[in-house]
């Protein structure tokens, strides 16, 4: 019922002989680096993976206050409730920016508010694990928001007008999340033996559902090759996993915590870490609605919806009247 469905349908590029004249001209104005805008003409293809990708990323940053929320009330400090706080609050801004973003290639955020509901649309399986001690704030500021950091600073250069300003703003705060999470993690690290055993199981929980934030692997990925072909996504998911682990691994280096991965080792040669994979049959579970939150989140955004209709009617209603009076007085 809450299955977030896999529903791939990507099968590649279009090769060039295949493009009509006008899907040769849009693949000639991206390769030029050129600002595609909502008016322009653009290929469906182009324009449903813009829904699609960009739609699922404003459904990650409203579901991805849940696990945080959970925290606002039970920070250990005053400074702590309000940093955190305002760093949810941001989520729910990224949010708005984002369904605007999404909106312009013509769906209405209601449209993909249903989709995400019906399970038509995902969100980001990171969000359907559980936050379970105050270490997990520190987790996920500095995993989570590190590895959204390392996705969506490429995605300021993507080709799509509307998105690529949108991920300016929301790459400055989530930087700033990051470091609040990473000064969590410190404090927790340097302070007593359980908040150290609490920072490590923190670690421990967060670190391959974070690796499995960049999608599966390129030899699995359905969309990569043609939505970098559009410059809607502008590395692979490898690519940027490994970027994520090689800055990460110094980082709980820095924090005395191990990472779990008992494979993990500099490679000279490569001048990059060995990892181990995440367990990519989890991941498709969590995909299909089986993680241990999906129920909940998902919950919790239908009543958010349901409880929130009453509001969108009352718009509705104030602008139907509105227009009315604008008529009559012409
Ligand atoms: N979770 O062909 P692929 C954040 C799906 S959180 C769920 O590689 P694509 C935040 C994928 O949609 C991060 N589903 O796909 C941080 C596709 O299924 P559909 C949000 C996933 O799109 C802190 C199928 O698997 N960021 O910002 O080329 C607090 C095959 O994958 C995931 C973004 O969304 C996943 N982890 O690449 C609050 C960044 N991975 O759609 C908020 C923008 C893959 O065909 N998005 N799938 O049914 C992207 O860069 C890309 O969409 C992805 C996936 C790298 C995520």
């Amino acid at each position: 019922m809450y299955a977030q469905m896999v529903r791939s349908t990507g099968k590649g590029i279009t090769p060039r002989e295949e493009m009509s004249a006008q899907e040769r001209a849009f693949q000639d104005r991206v390769d030029r680096d050129d600002r595609i805008e909502p008016r322009d003409w653009m290929p469906e293809g182009y324009r449903k993976t813009l829904i699609r990708q960009i739609g699922q990323h404003a459904h990650s940053e409203i579901v991805g206050q849940l696990p945080e929320g959970n925290w606002i009330t039970r920070a250990p400090t005053l400074e702590r409730k309000t940093i955190l706080l305002a760093k949810v609050q941001d989520e729910a801004g990224h949010g708005l920016y984002l369904y605007a973003a999404a909106e312009t290639p013509g769906v209405s955020r209601d449209e993909m508010t249903e989709d995400l509901l019906s399970g038509r649309m995902k969100y980001s399986s990171i969000f359907n694990y559980p936050t379970l001690t105050w270490a997990d704030m520190g987790a996920v500021g500095w995993l989570v928001d590190g590895a959204a950091i390392m996705n969506q600073v490429p995605l300021q250069r993507t080709s799509y007008g509307p998105y690529a300003r949108a991920m300016v703003r929301i790459c400055k705060e989530e930087s700033f999340h990051q470091r609040q999470g990473y000064d969590i993690m410190m404090k927790m690290a340097q302070g007593s033996p359980e908040q150290r055993r609490m920072a490590q199981d923190a670690l421990d929980r967060f670190w391959y559902p974070s690796l499995m934030m960049f999608g599966p692997s390129d030899a699995e990925s359905v969309h990569s090759a043609q939505s970098m072909a559009w410059k809607i996504k502008i590395n692979t998911n490898d690519e940027l996993r490994q970027k994520f682990v090689d800055q990460t691994v110094p980082q709980a280096e820095y924090l005395g915590l191990t990472v779990p991965d008992e494979h993990l080792t500099w490679n000279e040669e490569r001048g990059h870490y060995d990892f181990s994979q995440p367990d990519w049959n989890e991941f498709f579970d969590v995909l299909k609605g089986n993680g241990p939150c999906n129920t909940d989140r998902l919950a919790a955004r239908r009543k958010a919806w349901d409880e929130g209709a009453w509001v969108r009617e009352g718009l509705l209603a104030h602008a139907r009247k509105k227009a009315a009076r604008h008529t009559a007085a012409e």
